[in-house]
Parts: C-alpha cells; sequence; structure tokens
C-alpha cells in the first residue's frame, strides 16, 4: 500500500493531490480506517499494529506535503516567467495639463484669505429672484434687474422667477439665513468669516464682457466688525495677491444698494507703462462696504446686535492684469497653444508660504 500511494502522490497534479489526502487520511479514507481497526485488537497486536500504521500515516502526510510544495513552488515559477515586465519599454507620451488663470487666481484668493481663517462656500448657478436681487435690497424695477441685463430661465424656482445668478452674492444670503436659523439653537456659534468663488451670469457680450464671468466675493459678520477690518483686510489681501509690500491702496466712497458705507477700492499703477504699485495713477480692482442694515434683517439677523463687511472683485479682470493678458475672449476658447503658455502647473499649487 505503501509503494502504491507514494507512486500515486510523485505522479499527482494540485487536484489529483486534495483527491489523494481526501481517500487516504480524509474521514473514511484508507489510512483511518486502518488506525480505527486497530481499536478491535487484542493489546500485543495492537502495540505492533499500532506502530507501523502511525509511521505509514506520517509517510503519506509528508509526502502529500511535499509534493504540494513542489507543485505551488513550480507554479509560481512558471507564472513569474511568463510576467516579466519589458523595463526598457519607452512610457507611453502622456501629455500633463495645466491649471486655467482663472482658477488658478481663485486659488490664489482662497489661500490668501484661507490663511486669514476664511471658509469657502459655493452655492449653485440657478438663483430665486429674491435671493439674487430681493434679499440684496435691489428694488424691483432696479435697472440690474431688467432682461437687458439678467438672464431670466423659463421656470420658476419655488414660486419666484428663476435667474441665472447675476454675482455671488445669493450664497452669503443663503449663509446669513442658515446661520441666523442655527443661532436659535446654538448661541454661541462662531461668526461668519467667507469667501465665495463662482461663476456669475449677465446677458452682455464684447470685447470686455463675456455672458459668463467668475467672481470672488467675502463676508464677514460678528458683534463687533468695522470698517477699520474691512481696509485692514483688504490691503493685506491686496498686497499679497499682487505680491507688492508697500502697494498703494485707496479707498473710494461710492454705492451698492447691499452695503452702506459703500467703497470702490483702487491700487496704484502707471496708466502709461501698465506697471501696478507705481505711477500715481489709480486702477479700480474691487468694490466693498459694511453690510447694510437691511440686507441683515432680511437674512434674520438683527443689525442693532450684529454688523460687518462685504467685498467683491471680478475674477477676470484682475487676472488680466496680473498676467498682461489683453484679451478677455481667449479665456473661454479653449486654445491649447493659449492654455498651454498661460497655464499653470498643477504639482505647483498656490501656497502662501511660498508668495503668491
Ligand atoms: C463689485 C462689488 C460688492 C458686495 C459685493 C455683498 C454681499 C452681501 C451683502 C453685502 Cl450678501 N454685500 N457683496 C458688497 C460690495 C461690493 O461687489 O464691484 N463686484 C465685482
Amino acid at each position: 500500500m505503501r509503494r502504491e500511494t507514494l507512486a500515486a502522490i510523485a505522479a499527482a497534479d494540485l487536484d489529483g493531490l486534495e483527491s489523494l489526502r481526501v481517500a487516504l487520511l480524509g474521514k473514511s479514507g484508507a489510512v483511518t480506517g486502518l488506525l480505527k481497526a486497530l481499536g478491535g485488537m487484542a493489546p500485543e497486536e495492537r502495540k505492533s499494529r499500532g506502530a507501523e500504521v502511525n509511521s505509514l500515516k506520517t509517510i503519506i502526510a509528508d509526502a502529500l506535503a511535499e509534493r504540494r510544495a513542489a507543485l505551488e513552488a513550480a507554479a509560481l515559477a512558471a507564472r513569474l516567467k511568463a510576467d516579466t515586465i519589458d523595463i526598457s519599454q519607452p512610457v507611453r507620451p502622456e501629455q500633463q495639463g495645466a491649471i486655467h488663470p482663472i482658477s488658478r487666481t481663485m486659488e490664489e484668493i482662497a489661500a490668501i484669505f484661507g490663511a486669514a481663517g476664511f471658509a469657502i462656500k459655493e452655492g449653485p448657478d440657478i438663483e430665486d429672484d429674491w435671493t439674487n436681487f430681493g434679499a440684496l435690497n435691489i428694488p424691483a424695477h432696479h435697472p440690474a434687474r431688467a432682461m437687458m441685463d439678467t438672464f431670466y430661465l423659463n421656470a420658476t424656482h419655488g414660486n419666484r422667477p428663476a435667474v441665472l445668478r447675476t454675482h455671488t452674492s445669493p450664497v452669503q444670503i443663503r449663509t446669513m439665513l442658515d446661520w441666523a436659523r442655527r443661532r436659535e439653537s446654538e448661541p454661541d456659534i462662531a461668526p461668519i468669516r467667507i469667501i465665495v468663488p463662482g461663476r456669475t451670469f449677465r446677458a452682455d457680450h464684447d470685447a470686455t464682457h463675456s455672458p459668463m464671468f467668475h467672481q470672488t466675493e467675502g463676508l464677514v459678520i460678528g458683534r463687533d466688525i468695522t470698517l477699520g477690518h474691512l481696509k485692514g483686510c483688504l490691503i493685506d489681501f491686496l498686497r499679497a495677491f499682487f505680491d507688492i509690500p508697500n502697494l498703494p491702496v485707496r479707498f473710494r466712497a461710492s454705492y451698492f444698494p447691499f452695503t452702506e458705507p459703500s467703497m470702490e477700492v483702487d491700487i496704484g499703477w502707471s496708466k502709461k507703462t501698465g506697471e501696478i504699485g507705481k505711477g500715481g495713477d489709480w486702477l479700480e480692482i474691487l468694490g466693498s462696504g459694511m453690510v447694510h442694515a437691511s440686507v441683515l434683517a432680511n437674512c434674520g439677523i438683527d443689525p442693532r446686535e450684529f454688523q460687518g463687511f462685504a467685498f467683491g472683485m471680478g475674477i477676470e479682470r484682475i487676472t488680466m492684469l496680473k498676467h498682461g493678458i489683453a484679451d478677455l475672449r481667449l479665456f473661454y476658447e479653449s486654445d491649447m497653444r493659449w492654455l498651454r503658455h498661460y497655464g499653470f502647473s498643477p504639482f505647483a499649487p498656490a501656497m502662501l508660504h511660498e508668495g503668491i
């Protein structure tokens, strides 16, 4: 039996080996049967037969294990031989993409304000006319609401007319509404400090206007936020963004329906050479102001308890200024040569510690 079994093991493949193990050592296997038979023997006979049968069992178990190890090693060696990788083969010619300059500017703004503790908020492109206009103190017959300037959708949003948002301000409106609602159960929640980058839409198309463009707005609301905070914050931002430590910044009284007082913010430049930071001329960069008491009230915030500032800027314009891009329309043409020239490396993201 030993001779026949060892010959069968030596000739078996992996599946055959398992069948042999069951047939020999399994519950009703041949060797198991011999072991069971020991029980019915006289003590003398059991002693000599027992030694014999147990040694047979060990020999068979060892032979099974040895054959299995040999078969598995051979299978692995065959796979390693078949699976070789040709490391001398050249890599596929993958192309490296680039970050669009509009995205880059919004990332830079996020890095600067992020370092100052601002959170980023986003919202939908389609809004109802109350969130886009009414809440912002823009009256019913204001020219900004006219079809000439605003894209109205052939639809309603809730039961209000739906529009493509004309600025990112509705995101701040939603943020204030949520904040006021949350404050009812959490009176000590942190004040609002957000920036809102995103797409905006106006029915306007010429050399300096695109029907789709980008803005970033900011909003800070707290118990004791002042015009001084507004000025310090925007001066620091502009100097970081244009990377000019003593960049001249000028605040000029203006008007927006949603802020009071309102100020436009100019930076120093040279009209003649286009150089930013010197030259004695002024260039308008952003709009700002203290959030109008009616806007706070529209959002459920008591203007006797809270106040704050807001600002907004057009991304296309400051991107053109910073990088000397002459024509707005090139941003949207998807011309690969232009994108490769003006794009930014995805492996060098906007980070404040290196200077923007
Ligand atoms: C500009 C001017 C500005 C704001 C935007 C704002 C938003 C809320 C309340 C009050 Cl929810 N104000 N936003 C304020 C002042 C100016 O943008 O020239 N943008 C391109």
